[in-house]
C-alpha cells in the first residue's frame, strides 16, 4: 500500500470498518465533520467527507465522484471485482443511462400501486399474527420478515431458495468495505449463495408476471440487450432486500426508544412514510459507499490525486448540524426530504418506492393495532461493512 503525502489534509485514525466505530458510529462521524472538509485515513489510504454540504456535492458530481471504478475500496482500475460489476450501481453515463430508465419505470410510484393493496392486506396479516403476544422481536419477528413476504413475489423469484436472499445482500454490502473478519465469514457460503442467485435472473426461473419478468420484456423491446437483463434482475435481488430489512428495524427501533412519536402515529397513521424517511435519515441504514476521482481534486487546499478513493459517509452527512436542527432527535414533525440516507443525483436509490411501500403497509397496520411499544430488553446491533441494523429489537406492545 502507498500511503500519499496527504498535503495539509487532517488525518483520522478511526476505522470505519472497525468493531468500536460499528457499534456507535456517532463519535468518528463527528471527528470527521469537525476535522474539516476532507480527511484522511492513512491506515487505508483513502479520503473521507462527512459534512452534508459536501457529501451532497460529491454524489450530484458524477463526473468527478465517479462509480465504474466500483463504490467500495476496492478499486477497480487496479483489483479484480469479486462479482461482475452492478450495471447500475457500478457504472457511468453513458453505460449507467438505459439500466436505470429501465428500472425507473418498473419500480415508479404509479406502477407500484397495483402490489398496494396486497402488501397492505400482508402487513395486517403479520401483525395479526403477532397480537397474541406481549412480547415480540422487532428485527427477528417483523423487519426479518415482511420484506421477505412480498419482494420476492413481486419480483417473480420461485418459492424454494429465498434463504439465500439475505445472506447474499449481506455479502455484497461487506465486499464495499475492506477484506476483514465480515468479508471472511460470508465468504464460506458465498459460492453456493451466488450460484443459486445467478440461476435466478434467467427469465426461464422468473414468473411471468413481476419485476423480472419486466426487465426481460424491457430486453425483448430493446431497452436494454439480452445479455444486460439478467444483471438488472441481479441489482434487485441484492440491494432489494437487506436494506428494507435493516430499514424497518431502525424506524422500530426508533418508535420503541421514543413512545410519544408513537403516539404521534397512532394518531396521524398517514405520518408513516415521513416516519421511515426520518428513521432513514436518523440511522441510514446504507451508511457509506465510495467514489473514485477521475482528476485531481482540490477540496479546500487538500488535493485528492485522480484515480483516488473517497468514502463519502453518508450516515454523518444525515445527522450533519450544519444542515439539520437537533439532528439527533426522530422527529415526525421534522420535514426529513432532502437526506442522503438513499443517495443524491444519478445514483439515488431507484427502489426508494418500494422500500417506502413496504414500510408504509408495516407502519400503518401496527399504528391502527398497537397502542403502545416500548424496548423490552437490550438490543443487538447487526454488523455489516455498510449497512446499519439491529439482530435483535425486543419489544413489549400493548394491542389498541
Ligand atoms: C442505490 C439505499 C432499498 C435498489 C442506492 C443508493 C443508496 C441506497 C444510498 C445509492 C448508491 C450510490 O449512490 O452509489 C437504500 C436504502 C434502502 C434501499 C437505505 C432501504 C431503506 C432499495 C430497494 C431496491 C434498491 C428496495 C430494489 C427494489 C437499488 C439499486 C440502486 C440503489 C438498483 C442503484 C441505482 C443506480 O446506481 O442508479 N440505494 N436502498 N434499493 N438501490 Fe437502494
Ligand atoms: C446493484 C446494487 C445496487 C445498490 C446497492 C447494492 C449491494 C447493489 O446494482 O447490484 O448493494
Amino acid at each position: 500500500m502507498t500511503v500519499l503525502d496527504s498535503g495539509t489534509a487532517p488525518i483520522l485514525t478511526d476505522d470505519p470498518f472497525g468493531t468500536e466505530v460499528l457499534n456507535d458510529p456517532a463519535p468518528f462521524h463527528q471527528r470527521l465533520r469537525d476535522a474539516g472538509r476532507i480527511a484522511y485515513l492513512p491506515q487505508y489510504d483513502l479520503f473521507a467527507m462527512g459534512r452534508y454540504a459536501d457529501v451532497h456535492a460529491a454524489l450530484t458530481d458524477w463526473q468527478t465522484f465517479q462509480s465504474a471504478a466500483g463504490v467500495g475500496l476496492s478499486n477497480f482500475r487496479t483489483e479484480k471485482p469479486w462479482r461482475p460489476p452492478s450495471l447500475l450501481l457500478e457504472a457511468d453515463p453513458p453505460h449507467h443511462d438505459a439500466p436505470r430508465h429501465v428500472l425507473e419505470e418498473i419500480l415508479n410510484p404509479r406502477r407500484l400501486r397495483s402490489l398496494r393493496d396486497q402488501w397492505f392486506a400482508d402487513a395486517e396479516t403479520l401483525v395479526d399474527e403477532l397480537l397474541d403476544r406481549t412480547e415480540l422481536d422487532g428485527a427477528h419477528d417483523i423487519a426479518d420478515v415482511f420484506p421477505l413476504r412480498v419482494f420476492p413475489d413481486a419480483l417473480g423469484l420461485r418459492p424454494d431458495g429465498r434463504e439465500n436472499l439475505l445472506p447474499y445482500g449481506d455479502h455484497a454490502f461487506n465486499a464495499f468495505g475492506p477484506a476483514n473478519e465480515l468479508v471472511h465469514k460470508g465468504l464460506a457460503r458465498i459460492g453456493d449463495v451466488s450460484a443459486w442467485i445467478g440461476a435466478q435472473c434467467e427469465r426461464e426461473a422468473l414468473a411471468e408476471v413481476g419485476f423480472g419478468a419486466d426487465i426481460w420484456a424491457a430486453a425483448d423491446r430493446g431497452d436494454i440487450t439480452h445479455a444486460m437483463a439478467p444483471l438488472i434482475v441481479r441489482s434487485l435481488l441484492t440491494a432489494g432486500v437487506d436494506t428494507t430489512v435493516h430499514g424497518l428495524s431502525s424506524v422500530l427501533h426508533a418508535f420503541a426508544e421514543q413512545p410519544d412519536q408513537w403516539e404521534r402515529l397512532r394518531a396521524q397513521p398517514s405520518l408513516a412514510r415521513v416516519a421511515f424517511d426520518e428513521a432513514v435519515r436518523l440511522e441510514s441504514p446504507v451508511q457509506t459507499f465510495f467514489r473514485t476521482t477521475t482528476c485531481d481534486v482540490d477540496v479546500d487546499g487538500v488535493v485528492v490525486p485522480d484515480g483516488h478513493k473517497v468514502l463519502l459517509v453518508l450516515a454523518s452527512a444525515n445527522r450533519d448540524p450544519r444542515r439539520w436542527t437537533d439532528p439527533d432527535r426522530f422527529d415526525l414533525s421534522r420535514d426529513p426530504s432532502g437526506h442522503v440516507g438513499f443517495g443524491m443525483g444519478i445514483h439515488q436509490c431507484v427502489g426508494q418506492h418500494v422500500a417506502r411501500l413496504e414500510a408504509e403497509a408495516v407502519l400503518t397496520a401496527m399504528a391502527r393495532r398497537i397502542e403502545r411499544i416500548e424496548l423490552a430488553g437490550t438490543a443487538v446491533r447487526h454488523h455489516n461493512n455498510t449497512l446499519r441494523g439491529w439482530r435483535s429489537v425486543p419489544l413489549r406492545i400493548t394491542p389498541a
